[in-house]
């Protein structure tokens, strides 16, 4: 007997980024896919420290890795290739039922070259770093460098070679070019070759009308960096280097094999226009978005690293990165409590992934409980969604899906749902009399509005209560059913009703593990 074994289309296909509304997809399968990630320590892509990580990944109900994979250790000598870790990642991958994100770490590493080959290192004079404006190096390679980029550039398109081949299921769905690229040290490369540049007429690519009006220079400016772009023109003219070598990287490895790519920002403060010297310059941060868009098309996504803390300024940097052309994305975030609400709210704005960074233990067994203990919540979190993500990611590509996140005043929110509004109150208890506010913003609530009167809901720490308004208006109202459950193979299992005392007392409470509502509403 001959078995012919099938393999659906949509098995093969390569995964893909689309965009609706300014709502963003990233279909995996040829579906909508949320990524729940956790990313590994830095130094945690070996085999012997893989065992971690997977566990981690497991205890979280992650679906996606986002794991390193290192130039020094993929081209040790040049022109002599190592893929074995790669290969090791697909296997592994594969086994845990889990996909990835390879984090391609290469000429910047946080602004530095520490992952450059050996062979690289030793000859500064081919591969300089930048030179700062005292005229000492400083630590982070400069973007002029030619040869550099044909090392990045050739050793790219060999890991994406063997990707192609290596990787026909498609367990990897997205490639992070470099990390949070840039300097820290200097705002520009004030080498002699830098200085060159520096001192001509900006590309006139850089001068379109739309460019100069996001960028709030008035139209029809022209000229040298400094005279067009004044104060910001050292900056700008580092984003612009450093966006320029990026972008041709990804666009050579997407010529070999297309898979969607991003890169990551170190971020700035997003509330008040700081300048460079005070944080990393030249990486995608929010006041250079549109410069990266402009220099570095074949890249898909910028997209911010969390690390900052406050509901304002993480609010902030949530909307300034979602974007019609840019889809919303946090590669990575602290890994503690204070963060985990922010998937609701990425979720919401139609973004496409969230991942907490540094989930193994990090080569020190004795800290695997500690770990354990971090990853707590948001595995909560994760098991809830995972179950369901499908049918998320749809309804965030399709807009029906809103958020609040508990601020620091713990005030209550609200949320517009067409002819109901919907009013969140803070507190840790499940009952809603005498329920305690919580200790730290933790709140949250996900509305997913399913039907005009008919909602799925998914919180902690708050309970909810709705006001007929515009149409309804005035009208007395109560709950057809509030029904506590969770979703199966894209069907609502029941668990129980919850009435009386569950709905009776400020409205029906969520407690610090999320629980899934549908809920349904009438007028009377
Ligand atoms: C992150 C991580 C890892 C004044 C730090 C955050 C990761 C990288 N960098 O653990 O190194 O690979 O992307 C930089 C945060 C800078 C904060 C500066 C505050």
């Amino acid at each position: 007997t001959i078995f012919v074994l099938t393999v659906p289309k949509s098995f093969c296909q390569l995964p893909k980024l689309i965009e609706k509304d300014g709502h963003h997809a990233l279909l995996v399968n040829g579906k909508p896919f949320f990524i729940l990630g956790g990313q590994a320590h830095n130094s945690s892509a070996w085999p012997a420290m893989l065992p971690s990580v997977w566990s981690s990944i497991e205890v979280m109900h992650a679906n996606t890795l986002e794991v390193p994979i290192y130039w020094e250790q993929v081209e040790p000598e040049q022109g002599t290739f190592d893929f074995s870790l790669i290969d090791t990642l697909l296997s592994q991958a594969r086994q845990h039922n889990v996909h990835l994100i390879l984090l391609w770490f290469a000429t910047w590493k946080n602004g530095s070259n520490h992952y450059m080959p050996v062979w690289m290192k030793r000859d500064a004079g081919k591969y300089p770093n930048v030179i700062g404006k005292d005229g000492k190096p400083v630590d982070s390679p400069s973007p002029h460098s030619q040869a550099t980029l044909d090392a990045d550039k050739n050793a790219f398109v060999e890991v994406m070679k063997h990707l192609k081949k290596a990787d026909e299921r498609h367990s990897v769905i997205m490639i992070q070019l470099e990390n949070e690229p840039g300097a820290w040290g200097s705002v520009r490369d004030y080498s002699p070759a830098g200085q060159k540049l520096f001192e001509a007429d900006v590309p006139s690519e850089l001068l379109t009308p739309s460019l100069l009006t996001a960028l709030q220079i008035p139209a029809g400016t022209q000229g040298t960096w400094q005279k067009v772009f004044g104060e910001r023109a050292d900056e700008y003219f580092h984003a612009w280097s450093v966006a320029r070598f990026i972008g041709q990287v990804a666009a050579a490895g997407k010529a070999v094999y297309p898979l969607p790519m991003y890169v990551n920002a170190a971020l700035r403060d997003p509330l008040t226009n700081p300048m460079a010297n005070t944080y990393e310059s030249g990486g995608p941060t929010d006041n250079v978005t549109p410069i990266w868009k402009v220099a570095a098309p074949a890249i898909d996504i910028l997209a911010p690293d969390i690390y900052i803390s406050g509901s304002e300024k993480i609010l902030k940097v949530i909307s300034l990165y979602s974007r019609p052309d840019n889809a919303l994305f946090v590669p990575e975030a602290a890994l503690n409590a204070d963060k985990v609400k922010y998937l609701s709210e990425v979720i919401a704005r139609g973004g496409i992934g969230f991942s907490p960074f540094g989930i193994d233990d990090n080569g020190d067994s004795s800290l695997a409980e500690q770990t354990n203990e971090k990853l707590a919540s948001f595995a909560h979190e994760y098991a809830t969604i995972e179950p369901m993500m499908r049918e998320i990611a749809q309804w965030s590509f399709d807009g029906k899906i809103k958020s609040v996140v508990e601020r620091e005043d713990f005030a209550p929110q609200t949320i517009e749902l067409g002819s109901w509004k919907a009013i969140v109150t803070f507190g840790g208890n499940r009952r809603g009399n005498a329920a305690p506010v919580n200790t730290d913003p933790t709140g949250k609530m996900m509305i997913v509005q399913l039907e005009e009167n008919k909602f799925i809901l998914i919180g902690t720490g708050c309970h909810i209560t709705f006001q007929p308004t515009g149409k309804n208006a005035g009208r007395a109202w109560q709950y057809e059913k509030v029904e506590e459950g969770k979703y199966e193979n894209g069907k609502f299992i029941l668990r129980r009703i919850q009435n009386g005392d569950e709905t009776d007392w400020g409205g029906p409470g969520f407690g610090r593990v999320p629980t899934v509502l549908r809920i349904t509403l009438i007028v009377r």
